[in-house]
C-alpha cells in the first residue's frame, strides 16, 4: 500500500449524515470515491426517501450471488435446479406488465413532449404531465419511501462502457430484483464513477412504494404498490421517476425510460437516433456483411429475427440486439450503431427450439425467469413448449397452483420474460460492443398486417422511408377471447415509447437526411399475410432471410424493382424461393387491393390529422396526397403487375 492508498484508506467513508434525518450507514461501497455530483443526489435522495442504508454496488459476482441468497431466503427467487445458475421469480400477479396508463412524461410547455390532437381525441403517442402536476404526485410518494429498507445505488452504462456513444446513468433502487435484472440488461461497473467524473449522468430514481413497517399485503413475497404506480420521465432534467411497480420496463429504467424516452430527447438535441429496433448482421454466400436495423411493434417476433437461424444455405445470422439502437452519422456521412443494452429481455411464452433456437440456448445459465411455470424437475414451461418438454411431468403454473395441460388457464403469464445476458447467445457478434458501433445498410419497419400488405416494399427515398415508418401499424392481440383483433397504429415502433412531440420526431427523421449523407434505404415488411382461409402466405421465420437476401441486393444495387404507390416491388423471381417445403403464391402475397389502399391511406391521413395535427412534418401530407391520388387513378381492382 502506498501512501495515497493509505490516505484513501483512511478517508473510506462508511455512513452519510444527512439533514433531518442523521446518520445512515453505508453497507457496501465507500461515498468517498463518488463523484461529487453524485454525492450530491445521493445524499437529497437519502433525506426524501428515508432509507435504512446505502448499497453503492459493484457488479461483482460476489454482489449478484449475495443477492441472490438473499431473495432465495426471503422466497422471491426459487433455484431451477435444472439450469446452470438460473431462477424463477413469480411477481405479484398485480405487477405483470408495463404500466402505459400510468406513464408520464413531464415538460414545461406541453407541445414538446406531446402533439396537437384534434378536439375531442384522445391522443395516444405519449402522455403529457404539468412539472407541477408531477411534483405534487411525486411529493404523495416519495418522501419516505424506502424506510426500513436498502437503498442500493447503481452506477450504469447504456452503451459499452467509454464508447462515444455511451452514455451513462445511476439507478437508486430499494428492489433488489432490480439490481439482478440491471446488472444483465446494463453494465453495472465501478468504473462507471472514473468515467463519470464532473460530467451529467440520466439521474433514475425507482421505489417499489412499500416503506416499512409494511401495511399492505405483500404477494409472493413481491413489494409493490400497483394502487399508485406512476412511472415519470423529466427529459428536460434528464430524470426517471417510477414507484409502485418492479416490473420490467417500470423498473428497469436503464430500459425503455432512459435508452428510448430519455435517450430519443438526447438525441433529437444531439443530432442521433434512438430507435426501438434490433441490429443484426448478415453475411451472404460470397462472404459479404451487412447489417440492418429493424422496428417492430410487439407480438411481431422482434427478438425472433434478431437471432434468426437462416434456411437458405451459406447464409449466417449475427445478433447485436434485440431491441434498442442508438445510431448516429459518423464524420464520412456513415450510419454507426449500437445496441445500449447488455441482455435480452424477452418473452417467453412461444419461444422454442423452433421459433428461435439462439434465445433458447442463451438462457439455459445465469438467467432469470420471470411469471413462467415451473415443471417438477425444476425446469422452465410455457405456452409454446409443448412439444419439447416431457408431457407426463408435473406442472406448477405462474401462480403457483398445480397445472394441467389441456386446462383452461395458461401455465405462464402471456407476459412473462427471460432475463439473460446477450454474451450468452451463440450467435451474437463479436462487434456487439464495439464502442464504434456497426455500419447500418437499411432500416426495416414491419407490423402485423393480415391483409392488403405486401411481404416486402422499398420506399422510394429517405422521406418516403419515414412516411412508411410513421404508417406502422400492427394487429394486437386480442385482450379477450372472442374480441375481434384490432389493427393498432404504432408509428416507427415508438408509441409507447416517445420522449418528445412525435410530430417534431419525424421532422428530426427528415431533417437526418443532408448533402454527404449515405441514408440507409428504408423497407417494409409484412410475415403475416393471409389468404381468404386465414392461412398465412408466407413461411417465416428462418425462411425470412430470402427477403433479407432481396432487401440487401437493393442495398447493392444488383437487382431491380417494381415501382408500386406504395413503393419499390420485388419483381416476380427475384426473390429466392429455392427448397421451400410450400409453394408460394406471389400474386397474393404482393397484391395492392386497390379499395384496401384508398381505405388505408385515407385511414392513414386522419391518424396523421388526429393525432399528430398540426406538428405533422408538410412533407407527410405532400406523400400521402399523391399516394391516394395513384391509387385512385389506377383501373381495376387491384394492381400486381410484378412480373
Ligand atoms: O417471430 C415470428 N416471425 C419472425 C421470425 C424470425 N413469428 C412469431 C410471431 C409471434 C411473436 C411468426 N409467425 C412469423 C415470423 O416470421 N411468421 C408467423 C406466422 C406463421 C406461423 C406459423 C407458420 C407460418 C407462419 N407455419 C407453421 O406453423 C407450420
Ligand atoms: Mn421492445
Amino acid at each position: 500500500m502506498d501512501d495515497t492508498e493509505a490516505e484513501d484508506k483512511f478517508f473510506e467513508v462508511h455512513e452519510i449524515v444527512v439533514p433531518h434525518i442523521g446518520r445512515v450507514p453505508i453497507t457496501k461501497g465507500d461515498f468517498h470515491y463518488l463523484p461529487s455530483k453524485v454525492k450530491r443526489w445521493l445524499a437529497f435522495t437519502v433525506e426524501w426517501f428515508r432509507p435504512r442504508c446505502l448499497y453503492i454496488c459493484d457488479g461483482s459476482q460476489s454482489e449478484a450471488d449475495e443477492i441472490i441468497n438473499k431473495l432465495m431466503e426471503r422466497g422471491t427467487l426459487t433455484k431451477l435446479k435444472k439450469l446452470e445458475n438460473c431462477y424463477l421469480c413469480r411477481t405479484d400477479p398485480k405487477d405483470v406488465a408495463r404500466v402505459e396508463s400510468k406513464t408520464v412524461i413531464a415538460s414545461h410547455d406541453k407541445y414538446t413532449t406531446v402533439p396537437h390532437v384534434r378536439e375531442g381525441v384522445k391522443g395516444i403517442l405519449g402522455s403529457w404531465m404539468s412539472m407541477e402536476d408531477l411534483n405534487k404526485e411525486m411529493d404523495k410518494r416519495f418522501p419516505g419511501c424506502m424506510a426500513g429498507r436498502t437503498m442500493y445505488v447503481i452506477p450504469f452504462s447504456m452503451g459499452p462502457l467509454g464508447s462515444p456513444l455511451s452514455k451513462i446513468g445511476v439507478e437508486v433502487t430499494d428492489s433488489n430484483y432490480v439490481l439482478l435484472c440491471m446488472r444483465m440488461m446494463t453494465r453495472v461497473s465501478p468504473r462507471i464513477w472514473e468515467i463519470l467524473g464532473d460530467k451529467d449522468f440520466v439521474k433514475c430514481l425507482h421505489s417499489v412504494g412499500c416503506p416499512r413497517p409494511v401495511t399492505r399485503k405483500v404477494v409472493n413475497h413481491w413489494p409493490c404498490n400497483p394502487e399508485n404506480v406512476l412511472i415519470a420521465h423529466v427529459p428536460e432534467e434528464r430524470k426517471v421517476k417510477s414507484y409502485g411497480s418492479g416490473y420490467g420496463g417500470n423498473s428497469l429504467l436503464g430500459k425503455k425510460c432512459f435508452a428510448l424516452r430519455i435517450a430519443s430527447v438526447i438525441a433529437r438535441d444531439e443530432g442521433w437516433m434512438a430507435e426501438h429496433m434490433l441490429i443484426m448482421s448478415i453475411t451472404t454466400p460470397k462472404g459479404k456483411e451487412y447489417f440492418v436495423s429493424a422496428a417492430f411493434p410487439s407480438a411481431c417476433g422482434k427478438t425472433n429475427l434478431a437471432m434468426l437461424n437462416p434456411n437458405l444455405p451459406g447464409f449466417k445470422i449475427q445478433c447485436v440486439g434485440d431491441d434498442i439502437a442508438w445510431m448516429k452519422f459518423n464524420d464520412k456521412g456513415e450510419l454507426y450503431g449500437i445496441n445500449p443494452e447488455a441482455g435480452f429481455f424477452g418473452v417467453a411464452p412461444g419461444t422454442n427450439y423452433k421459433t428461435n433456437p439462439n434465445a433458447m440456448l442463451t438462457f439455459q445459465k445465469n438467467s432469470i425467469f420471470t411469471n413462467v411455470a415451473e415443471t417438477a424437475d425444476g425446469g422452465y414451461y410455457w405456452e409454446g413448449l409443448e412439444d419439447e418438454v416431457d408431457e407426463h411431468i408435473g406442472i406448477t403454473d405462474w401462480l403457483g397452483n398445480e397445472w394441467r395441460r389441456g386446462m383452461h388457464s395458461k401455465a405462464a403469464h402471456p407476459n412473462s420474460r427471460f432475463t439473460t445476458p446477450a454474451s450468452q447467445c451463440p450467435i451474437i457478434h463479436p462487434k456487439w460492443e464495439d464502442p464504434e458501433g456497426v455500419p447500418i445498410s437499411a432500416i426495416i419497419f414491419g407490423g402485423r398486417r393480415p391483409t392488403g400488405v405486401p411481404l416486402v416494399v422499398e420506399s422510394f427515398n429517405w422521406e418516403h422511408g419515414v412516411l412508411l415508418g410513421a404508417c406502422v401499424k400492427s394487429e394486437a392481440t386480442a385482450a379477450a377471447e372472442h374480441v375481434g383483433k384490432n389493427i393498432m397504429h404504432d408509428p416507427m415502433a415508438m408509441r409507447p415509447f416517445m420522449g418528445y412531440n412525435f410530430g417534431h420526431y419525424l421532422q428530426h427523421w427528415l431533417d437526418l437526411e443532408k448533402p454527404g449523407r449515405k441514408m440507409p434505404k428504408i423497407f417494409h415488411v409484412n410475415w403475416f399475410r393471409v389468404d381468404e382461409d386465414g392461412k398465412f402466405l408466407w413461411p417465416g421465420f428462418g425462411d425470412n432471410i430470402r427477403v433479407l437476401d432481396w432487401i440487401l441486393k437493393r442495398c447493392d444495387g444488383t437487382v431491380d424493382a417494381i415501382k408500386s404507390p406504395v413503393g419499390y416491388l420485388p419483381k416476380k423471381g427475384d426473390i429466392d424461393l429455392s427448397g421451400l417445403s410450400e409453394p408460394v403464391d406471389w400474386d397474393q402475397l404482393f397484391s395492392l387491393p386497390k379499395h384496401y389502399w384508398m381505405d388505408d391511406t385515407r385511414e392513414s391521413r386522419r391518424f396523421l390529422e388526429d393525432q399528430v395535427g398540426q406538428d405533422t412534418p408538410k412533407k407527410m401530407w405532400e406523400l400521402l396526397a399523391k399516394q391516394e391520388k395513384e391509387f385512385s387513378s389506377m383501373p381495376g381492382r387491384q394492381i400486381s403487375e410484378t412480373d
